[in-house]
């Protein structure tokens, strides 16, 4: 890209950095305010965190002339999303210490602590270090957090693509040292050749990146909204390789008509280990080479490809990589879900998949979902894992200690509660928002349960109670529930209002498009009412209600 561009501010702030490290040593002693300097809050998002705010508190403070309430959000790196009950426990008792003690899924299957103060920071870090856990790159203009379908692993090939998060996620780790010496107290790099960094020079990414991997026929990581997305392409019990998608993105600006939402294209295959590896890392150096660095707007892969075009993209992959891109090879997915109850891999170790509204792990009035699963932790007879669909699965259970952990499980209710939950409540996701998310303008989360409570009535009327619809809310256009890869879509726009997109497939492998924008909660009750009404009535066969959406056009004309 030409220097004479301006760059954005963001770009200055990561190329004065000093490698990630900012002035952040000097923020976090700074005992006036429990907020860090603002170049430092974008530096920090390297390092797995976000300085927030409680926005509940914003009017309250303000009036009694108090600054607003300084917390940080921390991301785990957890590539595939997978933890030992080891390290859970850790991650419970550290939630417990240093944070609200909420543990949130993440869309990308990774968890998040909210509410740290500044000085708890680093003793929350050097504890998650001591688990051998880390947030390095989980946020910034980075590559994110690997995801991979993380549905019960059926069979060896399943741990072999599983593998291949881990192994991309420490192929694009950063080679700065400034987390380890910042948290962890290890010593100044001297000599800064060690910390020389071919991939992200010293400029990092334009943007974020995100990687998902994909085993058909389950779509459960939305594969085609990753920058790149993997499909694993397994024949003849074989792993063969990977077809290579890129160009997703979900993000979009109210108001800003050259932004948009966008399903990866698939390039071609790639058969060996040392191929699939090479061909992601020069993705990447295409990207950091050609990616719009003044417009954060419009710097995701998905512009950059939409304006050299896929060939040309392709093509200097390939000049990077220095061997060509096979043929695309046939895949097919058929659904997004996750499997709820135990199952068996060909290993004879049981996985139980729960359901974790929204991706909260708490102790509330109606479940002790966080004891419990504390309690399996304890155990030391299970792993865990985390899906992209914001739910847990109880992982690797030996046949001779299912029976405990099944007792544990009906104990604390946890059964119950994931059996009787609705189809479409099981299949919902919906974003943090508020009170954390700076972006937020609408509810997302708090909300999304309470919306769900009168819209199971509407489909117990129509008698579509157990229809598999995939629903999903945002508090902002940003997309973080990937609202516009669902069947029915909402997008905050303001308190209580939110854009119906509608159209969405079970695979994921179309986008919705906007249907009525604005509606606050009578109108979306009324106008799904009226379009279940008709669903029930006109639907072929087993036709999905997105396909029916779709197949009707049931969307803003000026979108069809
Ligand atoms: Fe996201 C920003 C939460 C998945 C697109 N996202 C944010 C921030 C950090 C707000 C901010 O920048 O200050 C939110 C923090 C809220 C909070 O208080 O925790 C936030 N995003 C989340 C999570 C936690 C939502 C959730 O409820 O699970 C997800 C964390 C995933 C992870 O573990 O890494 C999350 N975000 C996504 C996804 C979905 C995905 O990756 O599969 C998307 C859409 C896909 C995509 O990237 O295109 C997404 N988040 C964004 C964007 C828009 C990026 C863009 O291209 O413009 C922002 C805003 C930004 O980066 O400027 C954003
Ligand atoms: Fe925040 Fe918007 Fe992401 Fe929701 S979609 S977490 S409101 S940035």
């Amino acid at each position: 890209m030409s220097d004479k561009i301006k760059l954005s501010a963001i770009e200055k702030i990561k190329l004065e950095s000093d490698a990630l490290r900012g002035s952040i040593r000097q923020s976090l002693q700074d005992e006036i305010t429990g907020a860090i300097r603002e170049d430092d809050q974008a530096v920090i998002k390297f390092h797995g965190m976000y300085q927030q705010d409680d926005r509940d508190r914003r009017e309250e403070r303000a009036a009694k002339k108090l600054d607003r309430l300084y917390t940080f959000m921390i991301r785990l790196r957890l590539p595939g999303g997978f933890i030992s009950a080891k390290q859970w426990i850790a991650a419970n008792n550290i939630a417990g210490d240093n944070s609200t003690g909420v543990i949130k899924i993440t869309t990308r299957q990774t968890i998040q602590l909210h509410g740290l103060i500044k000085a708890s920071i680093k003793p929350t870090i050097q504890a998650f270090n001591e688990a051998h856990l880390d947030s390095i790159a989980t946020c910034g203009d980075i590559n994110r957090n690997v995801s991979c379908s993380s549905n019960p692993r059926e069979s060896p090939l399943h741990d072999k693509v599983f593998a291949y998060a881990n192994k991309i996620s420490m192929l694009l780790m950063p080679k700065t040292k400034a987390y380890y010496e910042i948290w962890l107290d290890e010593e100044l790099v001297v000599d800064k050749k060690v910390e020389e960094d071919p991939l992200y020079q010293d400029r990092y990414m334009p943007r974020k990146f995100k990687i998902g991997i994909a085993i058909p026929p389950n779509n459960d990581v939305d594969v085609f909204t990753n920058d790149i997305g993997l499909i694993a392409i397994i024949e003849d019990n074989e792993l063969k390789g990977f077809n290579v998608a890129i160009g997703g993105g979900l993000s979009t600006t109210h108001g800003n008509a050259e932004t948009y939402a966008r399903l990866g294209t698939v390039i071609g295959f790639v058969d060996t280990e040392e191929k699939i590896l090479k061909t992601v890392y020069e993705i990447l150096t295409v990207q950091r080479d050609f990616g719009n660095r003044s417009d954060r707007k419009l710097a995701r892969l998905k512009y950059t490809l939409d304006r050299m075009g896929v060939d040309q993209y392709r093509k200097e992959v390939e000049k990077r990589t220095g061997f060509e891109l096979e043929p695309a090879r046939p895949f097919s997915f058929t659904s997004r879900a996750d499997r709820y109850g135990w199952e068996q891999n060909d290993k004879g170790r049981w996985f139980y998949t729960l359901f974790i509204e929204n991706g909260r792990i708490l102790d509330d009035e109606k479940i002790a979902l966080k004891t419990a699963l504390l309690e399996v932790a304890k155990t030391g007879k299970t792993n865990f894992l985390f899906t992209s669909n914001q739910n847990m699965i109880i992982s690797d259970v030996a046949d001779k200690n299912k029976e405990f952990i099944n007792e544990i499980l009906q104990r604390f209710k946890i059964i119950e509660h994931t059996e009787t939950a609705s189809a479409i409540r099981k299949n919902a996701i919906a974003c943090v928002a508020l009170p954390t998310c700076p972006l937020a303008l609408a509810e997302g989360q708090r909300y999304m349960p309470e919306l769900l409570s009168k819209v199971e009535p509407l489909l117990v009327k129509h008698n579509l109670e157990n229809e598999n619809i995939i629903m999903r809310m945002t508090g902002c256009p940003n997309g973080c529930a990937r609202p516009y890869a669902s069947e029915i879509g909402l997008v905050g726009t303001a308190i209580g209002k939110y854009n119906l997109h509608l159209g969405g497939d079970h695979a994921g492998e179309r986008l919705n498009k906007l249907y009525k924008e604005a509606l606050d909660e009578v109108q979306i009750l009324s106008e799904l009412d009226t379009m279940f009404a008709s669903f029930k009535k006109e639907r072929n066969n087993t036709e999905s209600f997105g396909d029916y959406t779709w197949r009707k056009q049931f969307v803003g004309a000026e979108n069809i």
